[in-house]
């Protein structure tokens, strides 16, 4: 069984920000469950572009508010707490906080640990035998 709590893992590798967010990966390809699960926070008033190409990815809002623009067929659709996203076909979106927005990610294939967004917003497919002893 693994037990791992948040504050634990705010100031080690599992911790990882870009410009926009900050991502504390809570379970990672390493961790052998066949997905990675992530506590992700947004800064307010940010403006994220995404095209997941090599994961399928679920969020589900817990704190905030904002909207996911899904730019497959240019719809918008308010986010706020109890609100499920899941990008099932690789859609390419913007999400957009209003506030401080707080969601919980779920990844498949697995993210290994360190992966930040290429030009496209897209994460590159790394294997965790790649990753090596990543923590
Ligand atoms: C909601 C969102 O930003 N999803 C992307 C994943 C997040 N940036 C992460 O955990 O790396």
């Amino acid at each position: 069984m693994i037990i791992r709590r948040l504050e634990e893992l705010n100031s080690n590798e599992r911790s990882v920000s870009d410009t926009n967010w900050t991502s504390r990966r809570l379970l990672l390809a390493q961790d052998g469950m066949g997905f990675s699960m992530h506590d992700t926070i947004l800064h307010a008033g940010t403006e994220t572009q995404m095209w997941y190409k090599n994961h399928v990815e679920a969020v589900y809002c817990v704190e905030g508010e904002g909207e996911i623009v899904d730019l497959e067929n240019d719809t918008v659709h308010p986010i706020t707490p109890g609100t499920l996203y899941a990008l099932d076909k690789h859609d390419r979106h913007i999400l957009k906080a209003k506030t401080r927005f707080r969601m919980i990610c779920v990844f498949n294939p697995p993210l290994v640990g360190p992966e930040t967004h290429d030009d496209e917003g897209a994460y590159p497919l790394i294997r965790a035998e790649e990753a090596g002893a990543r923590g």
